[in-house]
């Protein structure tokens, strides 16, 4: 007859020990974590599978500082978890107060749905603006402006270098977009994020630069001119964080952990 699993004979039977409570962090601490969001208050936040749409959120299940979030109207299998202090989640009326597009629940069309007869309707609660981390400092303007075109890492396919635009920007993050492709490769990073490169990167580093899928002579691809069909701008070589030469050279070699099989060391 077999036994009920439980922790303290499986790290026995194992001879290993549970890593420290003291090894974790106050906001990975369970189920004692400060989290004020409750089972069924409503928030707007980024669709993780699609960082361009902001979405009408429900808190579904809170677990110290972490909670997993529901898309009204969807299927369970869409919920994810976020902190309590994500940058991707928003009070109630963020989206018209930024003039960000709010993709409503399901079942609505575009225009008819409005949060005060919605919170109404459902007799529930918007999660208080108080919860919700506010940024540090006051936002520096960091030279980035919506429509600049940059050369950015696709993060889907790492081996990429390609032409990308700032297509949203939200604080100092930055939405990038891979121009000609859909918004499912698009994410946000930081200013100082090591994804993005100024225009002219590749070409200076000698890196092949992936062009737009259908614009033409993608061999001949010339930035100068591509900015000019478009009309755009490039982000400014200054607005980027780039650090100091770190002495790497092409071919030398060094020891490094392989991600898909992290306990050799090649
Ligand atoms: N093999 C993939 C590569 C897609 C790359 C998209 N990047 C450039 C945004 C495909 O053709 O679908």
């Amino acid at each position: 007859k077999k036994k009920a699993w439980n922790w303290s004979s499986y790290l026995e039977e194992e001879q290993m020990p549970a890593a420290p409570q003291k090894l974790f962090r106050e906001y990975q601490s369970f189920p004692q974590g400060r989290n004020g969001f409750k089972v069924g208050m409503k928030l707007e936040g980024v669709d993780p599978e699609h960082p361009a749409r902001f979405c009408v959120l429900t808190v579904a299940e809170v677990q110290g500082y972490r909670m997993r979030l529901h898309f009204d109207g969807y299927p369970e299998c869409y919920d994810f978890w976020a902190n309590a202090d994500s940058s991707d989640i928003h009070p109630v009326g963020w989206c018209e107060k930024t003039s960000h597009k709010l993709l409503p629940p399901k079942g609505f069309k575009e225009g008819e749905f409005n949060w005060t007869s919605y919170l109404k309707n459902c007799k529930a609660q918007a999660a208080p603006k108080s919860l919700f981390k506010t940024p540090s400092s006051p936002v520096t303007p960091s030279g980035f402006r919506l429509g600049m075109k940059l050369e950015a890492v696709d993060k889907k396919n790492p081996s990429l270098v390609c032409v990308a635009t700032i297509t949203d920007m939200v604080e100092n993050r930055l939405l990038i977009h891979f121009d000609n492709w859909d918004e499912s490769y698009d994410y946000w990073c930081e200013t100082s994020s090591p994804y993005i490169r100024p225009v002219g990167y590749c070409q200076e580093t000698g890196t092949p630069l992936t062009t737009p899928p259908g614009h033409r002579d993608s061999k001949a691809f010339s930035w100068e001119k591509y900015l000019e069909e478009t009309n755009s701008q490039a982000a400014p070589a200054r607005a980027f964080k780039l650090r100091p030469p770190h002495g790497f050279q092409v071919n030398t070699k060094l020891e490094a952990v392989d991600r898909r099989n992290p306990i050799l060391i090649r």
